[in-house]
């Protein structure tokens, strides 16, 4: 069969809902723009591991820290899951990690941010957690089908994520003057970048024609975005917290919230690398994969002799 008769029957095939599978045919360019967008996503779970690591130690009591440590840990799967599912695109696992560590592959944008109080892991379980569920929810529906059965199980776990963030976030607001204070100053910081984290709108989102075409993606940035505004902006207001966006205001005919225009100079910037956190997260991650070298080679060692034995 020509190439344009597959790629006729590959089109027609994500147009009935039915999912690409590892041993189908695919155009090079799916496959490439799908082990991009996987790898990202799969750097994004284990670097954002990094700012909420830094304060397992300093958790307020035993079971905040526990709750913080197991949370962490289902990002470490999170990121497993996706290396897995991007490696039945043919990627290896060292290709994608060396990719993170010299620069050539993004992470989320989001986790370039410092975390400077407690209150910073209230708005990172609700607002992060809460972003990455709105677009994953959306990735569930995801044409290839790897992808899409990792989602549906991340999902799941992100819920839980989201849910105790806002459970810091509702605790401090109900605390001391100071403690509520505390919760404002963190969401100050923290909205407009993770508004940020659904990507660029129009033309510079080079990649959402093509992949929404191809199923890849089932919304464009901007429809998720505005879809975890209107999902946010009532728990704020739950909350007495206030939104730090002059302009946002609610638009009963479109029923959705305007907003200020986002500050894209400083998320291409991060994305560049230039972020407050960019040297130290890929320094950090870089370190654990060269200390983690003995744990990698005894794995290999022990499969190796397992593999004789069988023999
Ligand atoms: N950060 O053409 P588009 C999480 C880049 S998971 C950095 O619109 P696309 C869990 C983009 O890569 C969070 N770069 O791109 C957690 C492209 O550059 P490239 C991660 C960004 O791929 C919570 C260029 O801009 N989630 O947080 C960002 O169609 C708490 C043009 O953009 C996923 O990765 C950004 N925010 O749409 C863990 C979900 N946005 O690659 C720990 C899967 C855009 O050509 C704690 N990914 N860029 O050099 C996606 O849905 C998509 O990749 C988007 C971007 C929507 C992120």
């Amino acid at each position: 069969m020509n190439e344009e008769k597959l790629l006729e029957e590959f089109q027609a095939k994500i147009d009935r809902g039915e999912k690409i599978e590892p041993n189908d045919w695919m155009p090079d360019a799916y496959r490439k723009n799908l082990i991009r967008m996987m790898s990202q996503h799969a750097h994004s779970e284990i670097v954002g591991m990094l700012p909420e690591g830094n304060w397992i130690t300093r958790a307020p009591n035993l079971r905040r820290k526990m709750i913080l440590l197991a949370k962490i840990q289902d990002e470490a799967g999170h990121g497993l899951y996706l290396y897995s599912a991007a490696e039945t695109l043919g990627a290896t696992r060292e290709e994608m990690l060396d990719a993170l560590h010299d620069g050539r592959a993004k992470y989320s944008s989001i986790f370039n941010y410092p975390t400077l109080t407690w209150a910073d892991m209230g708005m990172v379980g609700w607002l992060v957690d809460g972003a990455a569920m709105v677009n994953q929810v959306s990735l569930m529906g995801t044409s290839y089908g790897p992808y899409s059965r990792a989602m549906v199980r991340i999902c799941k776990e992100e819920a839980f994520h989201n849910r105790q963030g806002y459970e810091i976030v509702a605790t401090l607001c109900a605390g001391t003057e100071e403690q509520k204070a505390m919760a404002q100053e963190a969401l100050n910081r923290w909205w407009f970048p993770a508004l940020t984290m659904f990507g660029p709108k129009g033309a510079d989102s080079v990649h959402s024609d093509q992949a929404l075409k191809w199923q890849i993606k089932r919304e464009d940035n901007e429809s998720l975005r505005q879809k975890f505004i209107n999902m946010t902006v009532p728990q704020a207001e739950a909350r007495g917290l206030v939104i730090p966006d002059p302009n946002l205001k609610w638009n009963e005919d479109e029923k959705r919230y305007e907003y200020s225009e986002l500050n894209w100079d400083e998320f291409f910037n991060v994305i560049k690398g230039n972020g407050p956190m960019n040297k130290e997260r890929v320094k950090a991650r870089k370190d654990a994969h060269d200390k983690g070298l003995w744990v990698r080679q005894a794995a290999e060692a022990y499969a190796e002799k397992r593999k004789s034995k069988v023999a």
